[in-house]
């Protein structure tokens, strides 16, 4: 018998989706282990950081889609507007829409009744499905994502899988397991700017891609060598790192992500998804300015609380380094290390703006990448 279940991995599979990053609902239960055993899955830990993840997926050839609960559209609306809009970025997201059917939970009420609301004014599309009889509209919710280059909500109501016999998988064994931590670090005073540390990035570069920072960062990429295989971020705070995983996990290339201190601390889940996955062709270069250098230098905790390289390596990136000179530096980079913790001044060049607006950066980049 086919279940609404199965009907949805189907509609996936003939609309060639091949990457799904996934965050639980209850009520998609018997769902997710499907979507899990039929597409390469990543298991998020904050949907908004799906939205990065699944946008490098896209920049580098791949077709994601995510399945989540609809609250976790409360916190992807920036990055919905920032990234996918803004660039012309594709992305499905299937929500099972809570709040709204037979709700027991008070919690999930006010955003569930608001979000056809909240989607409308944002500009997302967004269509409703109630009965299974209408599990044919996400077939079309995701041709319109990937034709007209934005995303689409397929709201989900729980009416849907009611009566389904599928069946939900008990939970996954524990095995013990241990951690083994030596780590020593002493952060000097910087010697370095950020500046000087992506000319010696660019130096290195070659045929290969580097994501950049929003603001700052990217200007003074852009003013050290503007090449078609810069994506250069305007928006989506704390989304650089994971727009490079994504990448990285659909790409040969090797993949360089220019990170800053306050926006690798907006979003810490960016660093627990590369632990999961240790790509070893992914390079993160997490610039610590201990400031948020773009809007003048305030300072951020990695000034008196943090370590960077603590924080990956306690997410599970196992290959980091920490850097405070050129020649560190290029010696980090020369071994591929997957995090490298540079230490540099809080000083921003003068650069001139990006003249490009963000459709081009991604036209180009993807055109390089011989994607589309
Ligand atoms: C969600 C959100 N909050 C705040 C901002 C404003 N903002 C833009 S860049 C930036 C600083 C980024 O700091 P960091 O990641 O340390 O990089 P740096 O500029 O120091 O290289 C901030 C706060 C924003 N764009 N988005």
């Amino acid at each position: 018998m086919e279940t609404p279940e199965r009907r949805v991995v189907g509609i996936l599979k003939n609309n060639n989706i091949n990457f799904a990053a996934t965050l639980p609902c209850d009520r998609i239960k018997a769902l997710l282990p499907l979507i899990d055993g039929n597409f390469r899955t990543l298991s998020l830990t904050r949907e908004e950081n799906g939205v990065g993840i699944c946008a490098g997926v896209y920049l580098g050839g791949g077709r994601p889609v995510m399945v989540i609960q609809s609250t976790g559209l409360g916190n992807m609306v920036n990055a919905l507007l920032s990234l996918n809009l803004t660039y012309g970025i594709p992305l499905p997201v299937l929500a099972s829409w809570r709040g709204v059917y037979k709700e027991s939970i008070e919690a999930q009420r006010h955003l569930g009744k608001s979000l056809p609301g909240i989607l409308e004014a944002a500009g997302i599309p967004y269509t409703i499905a109630r009965t299974q009889d209408e599990l044919d509209k996400i077939d079309e919710a995701i041709r319109d994502s990937f034709t007209n280059l934005r995303p689409h909500v397929v709201l989900l109501t729980p009416s849907i899988w009611e009566d389904s016999p599928e069946e939900v998988p008990g939970p996954v064994e524990i095995c013990s397991r241990s951690v083994e931590l030596d780590f020593k670090s002493e952060i000097k005073t910087p010697v370095m700017t950020r500046y000087e540390a992506i000319r010696v990035l660019n130096s290195v570069s070659g045929d290969d891609i580097i994501v950049s920072n929003l603001g700052i960062p990217s200007r003074e990429l852009y003013e050290i060598n503007d090449r078609e295989l810069n994506f250069y971020m305007t928006g989506s705070m704390g989304l650089v790192s994971s727009i490079g995983l994504g990448l990285a996990l659909v790409q040969d290339r090797h993949v360089y992500v220019i990170d800053g201190d306050g926006s690798l601390l907006m979003n810490p889940n960016a660093l627990t998804a590369i632990g999961d996955f240790n790509p070893g062709n992914l390079t993160v270069v997490a610039v610590d300015n201990a400031a948020y250098g773009s809007t003048g230098n305030q300072p951020t905790c990695t000034c008196t609380l943090s370590d960077l390289e603590l924080l990956a390596k306690a997410s599970g990136i196992e290959d980091t380094a920490k850097v405070h000179t050129e020649e560190e530096l290029k010696e980090a980079l020369s071994r591929k290390t997957c995090f490298i913790h540079v230490i540099v001044k809080p000083v921003n060049a003068k650069c001139r703006n990006i003249p490009y607006t963000a459709k081009e950066i991604k036209e180009r980049f993807m055109g390089s990448l011989e994607v589309q």
